[in-house]
């Protein structure tokens, strides 16, 4: 069976692998990016079973209007999957640039809560649907300069438990995938404003997940018997592990 599926930030990283991987087995994907050039690009290499949006999830107003926006042939979607996101900085929290914080929240919270809410009533109305939100190891281990990235992966997490609460009755499957260290997307460069030195260390002596193994587990969700659902998944390289709690020694702890 055709699925159709709509998938954010396709336009680089986990979005394009999992449009990539989807398509390949005779789905559908409505994907949703802000660069016009790389949605015509993929268009061009998907072809017809691939719908361009171009859509910044921030853009709420857009957001919120999608079940009558959407042409009428690709309305009834069966996979919502909520990827788009970003993190800014690593600044300590006294010093973050309240931009980026803002950003942060507007694209990870508030733009993944705006699409679930417009595509949800249809789920619900049609008795089936999968919602597949990409949150991280972020969202649940603290890390120094994570700050309001971490605090909005582990929204991610909440809300997709909660949202298993509200649908348990409605046959509406939903999962929470978090990866740890992806390296060969444009995160790091996304992070680091574009220095590519600082985007390149992070990935440094380390052979960590690809944009692949993401897709690949989405896949894997999502084919499962429609009675199965997988609440969370917490994904790292071999090479990361989740590490000692900090403690500062100093001579003059009180
Ligand atoms: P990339 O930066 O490679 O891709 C992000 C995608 O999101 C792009 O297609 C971008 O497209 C899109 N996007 C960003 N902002 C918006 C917006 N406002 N509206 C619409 N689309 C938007 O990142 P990854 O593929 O690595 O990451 C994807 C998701 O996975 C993110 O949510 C990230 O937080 C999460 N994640 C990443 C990890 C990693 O190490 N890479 C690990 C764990 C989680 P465009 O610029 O064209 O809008
Ligand atoms: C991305 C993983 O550890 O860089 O969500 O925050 S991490």
């Amino acid at each position: 069976m055709s699925l159709t599926l709509f998938v954010t930030g396709v336009t680089a990283g986990f979005g394009r692998a999992i449009a990539r991987r989807f398509i390949a087995d005779g789905h559908r994907v409505i994907g949703v990016g802000r660069r016009a050039e790389r949605l015509a690009e993929l268009h061009t290499e998907l072809g017809d079973n691939f719908l361009p949006m171009q859509l910044d999830v921030t853009d709420l107003t857009a957001v919120d209007a999608l079940p009558q926006t959407l042409p009428a042939a690709w309305r009834d979607i069966d996979v919502l999957v909520n990827n788009a996101g970003l993190a800014l900085g690593t600044a300590p929290a006294q010093q973050a640039d309240l931009a980026d914080w803002d950003l942060m929240v507007n694209t990870n919270i508030s733009g993944l809560i705006h699409v679930t809410r417009a595509l949800l009533p249809g789920m619900v109305a049609r008795n089936k649907g999968t919602i597949v939100n990409i949150g991280s190891t972020a969202g649940r281990y603290a890390y120094p300069g994570g700050n309001v990235y971490c605090a909005s992966k582990a929204f991610v997490e909440q809300f997709s438990l909660c949202l298993r609460a509200d649908l348990v009755a409605n046959n509406i499957r939903v999962t929470d995938i978090m990866p740890g260290l992806v390296g060969g997307t444009e995160f790091s460069h996304v992070r680091f404003h574009g220095d590519a030195q600082k985007a390149d260390a992070v990935y440094q002596n380390t052979k960590p997940l690809d944009e692949n193994d993401i897709a690949e587990a989405v896949h894997w969700v999502v084919n499962l018997p429609d009675h199965v659902n997988i609440n969370v998944i917490e994904m790292m390289p071999t090479c990361q592990a989740p590490g000692p709690l900090a403690i500062s020694r100093q001579a003059n702890n009180k």
